[in-house]
């Protein structure tokens, strides 16, 4: 992409209304604009890291064996009415009628619906077990919409839904999204820490939060310190075997939010020297319910046994759009933001320090050229903007190297290439730099 036909609106100054950094640099990086209070445009640079996690996560679903669909944002109410939600949500839940008075709802989650797509179609336990899941924007009338991303009210998630026979076979379906969880947040650079949770709206007694550590986090966490260095279950894992023992060893320790949090129980179980209180942002959420809804919409299988029964269902949320907010928080410095290379919305930046250069035009094309071919998705910076400018909106944006290229570094055969993260630059010709890039 070429800078000068990209649509980058970036603003000089720190929008006054922005509270944290992450949604400070969103507003000056041109991510995103607030069209009402919670409600954003995804701008072009914004919408290509929300594209970037929304793969990530669906990667990490597939890989666990979750199925993917699509349900609409808009919702009968008389559905809601079946499992008794319609009048305990609240003024949350933005309620709307149709040109014929039905009574309808923009979905704040989508229990519910997949209970009757699954009823409709399931018959026994040979159905059985079933993860569906998708990628769908929510609508939840928040009293305080704030922080930006972080809590909106249309807002996007992945949501994950599972169906088993079995409270046994439930478990597993808990476990597979347990660890999943946990590798999903990894490869976007992030240390997500599973902790108890209060079940609130979506019901049930088995939950657990992820909570990335960050000052700017809206809830108070207590945990167990070594949690937070665990490294991840990795991905070759045999998905059908026993996966307790991998959340076991991430359950034992002590690690709470705060409507959970016991202090006597964290200094029984937590040595002093472990025990972090800290704050931490909330980006997913896993529950197991299991007949919560299957008995009040009769959403019934038969066992084995020839007996028909509810079937046993959870949920599993993971924030898509609050997630940019998150890594951010986790990843910037005084300049800006500094995107891990999984989520980056385009992987190297290309500065041509004088557009017009015969020469300097000639190696940022043949950069440009070799950077899109290796699938490193340049960004070119091919304006008329002076050099300190530029320099800073390369910084803001936070792509993970940049590549300088000037007269005086072409006419001695180089150019210089930075990592954003650690400010390294290596002054080296074009090929050496590409190879640096690209290994
Ligand atoms: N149905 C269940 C799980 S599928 C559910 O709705 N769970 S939830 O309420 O915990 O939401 C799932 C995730 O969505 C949360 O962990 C959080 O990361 C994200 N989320 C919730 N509310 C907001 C909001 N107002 N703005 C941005 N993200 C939100």
């Amino acid at each position: 992409m070429r800078l000068s036909r990209f649509f980058l609106p970036v603003l000089k100054e720190n929008p006054s209304e922005a509270q944290i950094v992450s949604h400070r640099l969103m507003l000056r990086a041109g991510m995103i604009r607030q069209e009402a209070a919670g409600i954003y445009a995804w701008l072009p640079l914004g919408f290509r890291v929300l594209k970037k996690i929304e793969q990530i996560v669906r990667e990490e679903m597939d890989r666990a064996g979750a199925v993917e669909l699509l349900m609409p944002t808009l919702q009968l109410a008389d559905l809601w009415r079946e499992s008794g939600r319609y009048d305990d949500y609240g003024q949350e839940m933005l309620r709307i009628k149709d040109r014929h008075e039905r009574e309808m709802l923009y979905g704040p989650t989508n229990e519910e619906m997949i209970t009757e797509i699954v009823r409709a179609s399931v018959r026994s336990y040979k159905d059985l077990p079933k993860i569906l899941y998708h990628i769908q924007w929510k609508f939840r009338d928040e009293q305080r919409p704030r922080f930006g991303v972080m809590r909106g009210r249309e807002f996007l998630m992945k949501d994950a839904y599972g169906f088993d026979i079995d409270e046994a076979g439930a478990r597993h379906s808990y476990n597979k999204m347990f660890v999943a969880y946990l590798n999903l947040f990894d490869r976007m650079g992030l240390k997500a820490v599973p902790m108890r949770a209060d079940t609130g709206p979506i019901g049930g007694d088995l939950s657990h939060e992820f909570i990335i550590l960050a000052e700017t986090g809206e809830s108070a966490v207590f945990c167990h310190k070594d949690l937070v260095d665990m490294p991840p279950p990795g991905i070759d894992l045999d998905w059908d075997g026993d996966l307790q023992p991998l959340v076991d060893q991430r359950t034992r320790l002590y690690a709470a939010t705060e409507e959970m949090h016991d202090p006597a129980r964290f200094e029984a179980e937590a040595p002093e020297d472990k025990r972090l209180s800290a704050r931490g942002i909330e980006v997913g959420h896993i529950f197991y319910f299991g007949e919560k809804y299957s008995k009040a919409m009769k959403a019934n299988a038969t066992g084995a046994d020839g007996v028909d029964r509810p079937i046993q269902m959870g949920s599993y949320g993971v924030g898509v759009s609050r997630l940019l907010g998150a890594i951010i928080e986790a990843s910037h410095d005084d300049n800006g933001i500094i995107w891990p290379d999984s989520v980056a919305p385009f992987g190297v930046g290309i500065i041509n320090m004088r557009p017009g250069d015969a020469a300097v035009d000639a190696v940022c094309a043949d950069a440009y050229a070799a950077l899109t071919q290796a699938g490193r998705e340049p960004l070119l910076d091919d304006t008329a903007e002076r050099a300190g400018a530029k320099f800073a909106t390369m910084d803001l944006i936070g792509l993970p190297w940049q590549l300088v290229v000037g007269p005086k570094g072409v006419a001695d055969g180089v150019v210089e290439l930075k990592r954003r993260a650690t400010g390294e630059r290596h002054v080296v010709p074009l090929t050496r730099a590409l190879e640096i890039i690209g290994g």
